[in-house]
């Protein structure tokens, strides 16, 4: 570690920053892999766009679609290791919790609202709850990694601190990135080497502001720098720029060198939430000069244009996305509601004295006692 030496803060003051470390190189993706990430591609955006129609005819009370950032989420959740590392959403990312073999009823009964954050074994699937508070999942994810590197019993090799931690990845928005939170978090992460990856899909919107309108300096990523953090800023459409990104970025934080930033910059193509407008703050020919190439549709031309994937493949792969949700609107129809009591009963582990009187006021008041 670099030191400031005595009082020679203000000889330092005048000295460049010291350089940003590299980060490792990986293979590129196999075609099985690029197969595999079509797959659940086509599954995320048929389950998406149904999941918009489902808020429309009165299933689902709310939605945030995440049309055209299906190569970021599913690429970058495609690339972490499933046993050891911990993923902290925010409220747009089915198609991450898709990849991650979540069950897609259990994630919709949020959107149900029959239950807070979903259903899942977040332990089971390594993927915390869903997160509406704003840079709330970038604290969470800190925190996690914080702890994989106290539990490191023996470091041994700061390279390969016992064969390589558990690493948090952080999703966040563009519009999160000007949260103070935020700062706080790369900060302390950079400080204790936290190993995490903040995995900002800039889609540039944070709901009607622009990111022009809300980062300064255009880019998240130009701020690792000052953290003395590596940071990759990549086109979030294209899922293998994704996927070795956050690869790259895995590796180092798995190695204990600390924390990275990937920005993957990519567009969102929907409305904010089915509750939102967009057409009260950007124009449909706004829409069509900024939203770039639909990530699916370009791997699609690529599996094809390479000969790695035949049409049979997309054909097979669009069949069972449209079996898949129907599957999932038939899980999210038969939900029943929760026992009202579990809004007391799953705050803390030892209940206090006053949520025990609120939950006793509600016994008496409910007709659902
Ligand atoms: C702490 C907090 N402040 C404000 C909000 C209201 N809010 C919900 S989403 C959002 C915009 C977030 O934009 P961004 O981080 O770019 O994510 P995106 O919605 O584009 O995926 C805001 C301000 C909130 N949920 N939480
Ligand atoms: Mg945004």
């Amino acid at each position: 570690m670099q030191r400031v030496q005595g009082l020679g803060r203000s000889g330092a003051a005048g000295s460049a920053a010291p350089p940003v470390p590299e980060l490792p190189a990986v293979p590129p993706m196999t075609a099985p892999e690029l197969r595999e990430v079509y797959r659940l591609m086509s599954s995320v955006r048929r389950l998406d766009e149904a999941a918009v129609a489902w808020q429309r005819q009165g299933i689902l009370p709310a939605y945030a679609p995440l049309l055209g950032q299906e190569a970021a989420q599913v690429g970058s959740a495609f690339a972490v290791d499933r046993e050891r590392d911990f993923l902290f959403p925010t409220y747009r990312e089915a198609g991450v919790a898709r990849t991650l073999g979540v069950d897609m009823v259990e994630y919709m009964s949020t959107h149900r609202a029959t239950w807070h954050g979903g259903l899942w074994d977040a332990a089971e699937h390594r993927l915390a709850p869903i997160q509406a508070v704003v840079a709330g999942s970038v604290l969470h994810a800190v925190g996690w990694a914080h702890g994989q590197r106290l539990a490191a019993a023996s470091p041994g090799d700061p390279q390969d601190p016992v064969g390589g931690l558990g690493v948090a990845v952080a999703y966040l928005g563009d519009g999160a990135s000007s949260q103070g939170d935020v700062h706080e978090a790369m900060n302390i992460a950079a400080v204790f080497a936290a190993p995490v990856v903040f995995f900002v899909q800039n889609n540039g919107w944070a709901i009607s502001v622009p990111t022009e309108r809300q980062v300064a300096g255009g880019s998240v990523a130009a701020r690792g720098a000052g953290y003395g953090m590596p940071a990759l800023r990549i086109d979030g459409n294209d899922a293998e720029a994704v996927v070795s990104a956050t690869r790259r970025a895995l590796a180092y934080a798995r190695a204990g060198r600390g924390p990275v930033i990937v920005e993957a910059v990519t567009y969102r193509r929907g409305p904010h939430s089915t509750a939102d407008d967009p057409g009260r703050y950007r124009t449909l020919d706004d829409e069509r000069r900024d939203a770039g190439a639909d990530p699916l549709e370009r791997l699609r031309a690529r599996l094809l244009g390479e000969g790695l994937a035949n049409e049979a493949f997309v054909a097979e792969c669009d069949a069972a996305a449209a079996a898949e949700a129907e599957a999932v609107r038939e899980g999210v129809l038969a939900l029943g509601p929760r026992p009202g009591a579990e809004m007391f009963d799953l705050v803390f582990a030892e209940p206090t004295e006053e949520l025990l009187r609120q939950k006793a006021q509600w016994r008496k008041e409910s007709e659902h006692g």
